[in-house]
């Protein structure tokens, strides 16, 4: 059995009396509601993992993530944080390879996997991101555009080091748009970098590697994405401010 994640992506938002807000609400109701078997991960903005990690406390099931590391450990990168630091206030996990971070900020596969061995040899677990633009599926080469994208990052990594790894399946153009991928779009991608993933990390990796999809997912598509059998959960955006939403979508497996 693979683990179910749901991973909520705050992006840019929020105060801290909001974001203090919402994760009361979302560990309650977590709490009260317990959706079987699923690993809820809150990935704030930096300013907010510290109190969110307060509020989760020894919550079971309920895990910190960041949005970002830099690839190097310490040392004169003003603004930057390092993964190392992430870990010692209680992250678990941190979002790497977004395709908003990949398009804004210029950041490419050496960049990408640099940081995701930082962030694998503080011990945090790197939910990383892989996806194409509206012109790549039009041209329906988007399974190899994607494969590229690992090919170059995380397929390069050990085996000890890519059992850590979630795999975040997020079509650009279904990031903000309110266009989600078909549940079938969804499983033709995930299991074909499921047998990529078998090749270059071997059968038992593939069959472990959780693979969640990303882009619009919400309390009203989850249930059937998540039905799929290589749709492991999914990184959520906005649905994930919503502590009702959020929670549904936990419950949606
Ligand atoms: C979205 O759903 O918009 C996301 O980008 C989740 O990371």
């Amino acid at each position: 059995m693979r683990e179910k994640i749901v991973a909520g992506n705050w992006k840019m938002n929020l105060t801290f009396e909001e974001g203090q807000k919402l994760t009361s609400e979302i560990v309650q109701m977590f709490r009260d509601e317990n959706p079987a078997g699923v690993k809820l991960v809150l990935n704030p903005p930096f300013p907010h993992l510290y109190p969110v990690k307060k509020l989760i406390g020894d919550t079971a099931n309920v895990f910190l993530g960041a949005q970002n590391c830099y690839d190097k450990a310490s040392g004169a990168y003003t603004g930057e944080v390092p993964a190392a630091m992430l870990r010692s206030f209680g992250a678990s996990f941190v979002i790497l390879g977004h395709s908003e971070r990949r398009a804004y900020f210029g950041e490419d596969s050496a960049f990408l996997l640099a940081k995701t061995k930082q962030a694998l040899a503080a011990g945090l677990r790197p939910i990383f991101c892989c996806g194409e633009p509206l012109e790549i599926r039009e041209a329906d080469t988007h399974v190899a555009f994607v494969v590229k994208q690992l090919e170059e990052t995380v397929f390069q990594l050990s085996a000890e080091e890519f059992a850590q790894v979630v795999i975040a399946y997020e079509p650009i153009w279904a990031i903000g748009t309110g266009k989600t991928a078909s549940a079938e779009q969804a499983q033709e991608m995930h299991a074909a970098l499921r047998a990529e993933i078998a090749k270059a990390q071997g059968q038992a990796a593939a069959d472990a590697c959780p693979i969640l999809y990303g882009g619009s997912c919400n309390a009203e598509n989850a249930s059937s994405i998540f039905a799929k059998a290589d749709v492991d959960g999914g990184l959520i955006g906005g649905a994930s401010l919503k502590s009702r939403d959020f929670i549904a979508i936990a419950k949606s497996f």
